[in-house]
């Protein structure tokens, strides 16, 4: 959880420095009266597709105070994700939500050393940077039932 830990060490840095943005003393070149939160919307595509979950253990939006940080939310139900293909670029910081539908399922990305599983009716939460270009599948991790091999999604970093 390193990576993890430095993401949310550097969105409280930016949340002290937007909070401190009524002040005179903003550090940053914005004017102090005018923060513009229009331009942190997030950029995550078609979030309407997934329904809100009470349980997650996100208490920060990431996107909401750094719009560098890529978030997606996916759902994994019998026997696919949702969206099943998520395209960012290299050296995107990407904050993933990942939610459980009607059983467990696990989120992996072998190749970037990410496997999370994903109990049923949660949202987990993964952060990482995405350092490595190329197409990189991401696939249930917990044995799910008999499509459970067809859950195969695609990370793109191009
Ligand atoms: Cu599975």
């Amino acid at each position: 959880m390193k990576k993890s830990s430095s993401v949310f060490l550097a969105l409280s840095a930016a949340l002290l420095v937007m909070g401190g943005a009524g002040c005179a003393s903003a550090t940053d070149d914005q004017p102090a009266v005018a923060p513009a939160p229009q331009q942190i919307e997030k950029q995550a595509p078609a979030p309407a597709a997934v329904a809100p979950v009470a349980t997650s253990t996100e208490a920060v939006p990431a996107a909401a105070v750094d719009k560098t940080v890529k978030e997606f939310s996916i759902t994994g139900k019998n026997w696919e994700w949702d969206p099943n293909t998520i395209t960012v670029k290299k050296g995107d910081k990407v904050h993933l939500k990942l939610t459980g539908m009607d059983e467990t399922h696990g989120f992996a990305i072998r190749e970037y050393g990410i496997n999370v599983n994903m109990p049923e009716g949660t949202t987990q939460t993964v952060d990482f940077v995405a350092d490595k270009a190329g197409t990189f599948e991401f696939r249930c991790s917990v044995p799910c039932g008999s499509g459970h091999r067809e859950m195969v999604g695609k990370l793109i970093v191009q």
